[in-house]
């Protein structure tokens, strides 16, 4: 028996000196604040341990030092105010022991001002993916916009037909990028109902609420990509709209921005461009696999009850006005939001030409296409 429990407990210390255990520990992470966090959280986490360990130290050995069978007659005293008001002092000391280090910590993490050259990124939970506004850096008329999407296919983790990849749940078509030994501050709000932007490497964790903006700075000292998610139930599909950001030095970023620049340039071009249906096929295949299948379903077919099926719909075939609107304002109190800031004219001429030319509705159908031109039109005519 007692050798079984000597195993036992070389069991334990030998797995925790293994470096397994760091994982289950929160991150240092990458940046001054969250280090500070880091430290803060080891340093209770040994006061807690202490006092564990003396409570229960005490309690144990008294249980075994005063046992009946040592002590026929246990002393038979009660209320001791010296002891009384010592272990509520000693507590209260304690606790405000540590509250000092722990407030200054948040004051750190509270404080808001702009610093010079930082930049601005406005964070919009929407159902269920993250669009990132950089506020300073103006592409055409507007600030530099884009959506975060899930990239991890269904196949992995709806049906399990096939191996999850190594970021599985954690990978998007677009990281934010930002430059690292900058100040950068999150200005975080809603679309729809309340998210929560969490990077856990930053020691960053905001709920987004519609009609509110909470602000979280952070500076980062590492290049990197770091991986967090959305921390506040928000549906059905709040386990898929993970956040990715990748840090990068100041030069990478200026030409990330300069490829952002361009590819708005080549978007004016591209709209004016003769399009091919194969073009616009292939271009529309791609957006409806990350935009729509996940509730439309791949095949089209959708969910009965919840997501119309396009196959064979009505609109999607014979009605292209009435389809355009849909994608461009949405529906109001449903879940078909609008994709008007989400795609751009290529992007939505192509998904609408996809479903209208897929599963069969190009053959009943009016066969038509939709062309950027078109959504290009429909924009100007609805300001
Ligand atoms: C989050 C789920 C969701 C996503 C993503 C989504 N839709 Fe929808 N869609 C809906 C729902 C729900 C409706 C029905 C709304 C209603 O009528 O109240 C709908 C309706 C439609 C309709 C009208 C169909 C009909 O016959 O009435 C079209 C067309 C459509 N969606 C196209 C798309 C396209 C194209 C995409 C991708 C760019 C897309 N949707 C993405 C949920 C979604
Ligand atoms: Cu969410």
């Amino acid at each position: 028996m007692k050798n079984k429990l000597g195993l036992f407990i070389l069991y334990l210390l030998s797995s925790f000196a293994s470096a397994d255990w760091l994982d289950v520990n929160m991150p240092v992470g990458v940046t001054d604040i969250s280090q500070e966090v880091f430290t803060l959280h080891m340093a209770i986490f040994f006061v807690v341990v202490a006092i564990g360990v003396l409570v229960f130290g005490f309690l144990f050995w008294s249980m075994w030092r005063y046992q009946k069978s040592k002590n026929d007659k246990p002393a038979d005293f009660k209320e001791n105010h010296k002891l009384e008001i010592l272990w509520t002092v000693i507590p209260t000391l304690i606790l405000v022991a540590m509250a000092i280090p722990a407030s200054m910590t948040l004051k750190t993490i509270y404080d808001h001002e702009a610093e010079e050259g930082g930049i601005d990124i406005q964070v919009i939970g929407w159902q269920w993916k993250w669009q990132y506004k950089y506020l300073d850096e103006q592409v055409g008329n507007k600030p530099l916009s884009f959506f975060s999407n899930l990239t991890t296919p269904p196949d992995q983790y709806e049906f399990n037909r096939v191996e999850k990849s190594e970021n599985y749940l954690l990978e998007v078509d677009e990281p934010i990028v930002i430059p690292v030994d900058t100040s950068v501050r999150f200005l975080i709000t809603s679309n729809d109902v309340i998210h929560s932007w969490y990077m856990p490497d930053f020691a960053v964790k905001q709920d987004a609420i519609p009609g509110f903006i909470n602000v979280a700075k952070t500076r980062v000292n590492e290049p990197g990509i770091y991986r967090g998610n959305c921390t506040e139930l928000c549906g059905e599909r709040h386990a898929y709209m993970p956040i990715v950001v990748k840090a990068v030095t100041r030069d990478e970023y200026d030409a990330w921005l300069q490829t952002k620049r361009d590819a708005a340039e080549e978007l004016a071009y591209l709209t004016e461009k003769e399009w091919t249906v194969d073009e616009l096929m292939s271009i529309g295949e791609e957006i409806y696999a990350t935009r729509c299948a996940a509730c439309h379903q791949a095949d089209g077919s959708g969910i009965a009850g919840f997501y119309p099926a396009l196959a064979g719909s009505d609109i999607v075939m014979n009605d292209k006005a009435r389809q355009t609107e849909i994608l461009m304002e949405g529906i109001r109190g449903s879940q078909m939001q609008s994709f008007a800031e989400q795609l751009n004219e290529v992007e939505m001429a192509s998904v609408i030409t996809f479903t209208k030319l897929s599963w069969g509705n190009e053959r009943s159908g009016d066969g038509e296409i939709v062309l950027p031109k078109d959504i290009v039109e429909y924009k100007e005519n609805d300001t």
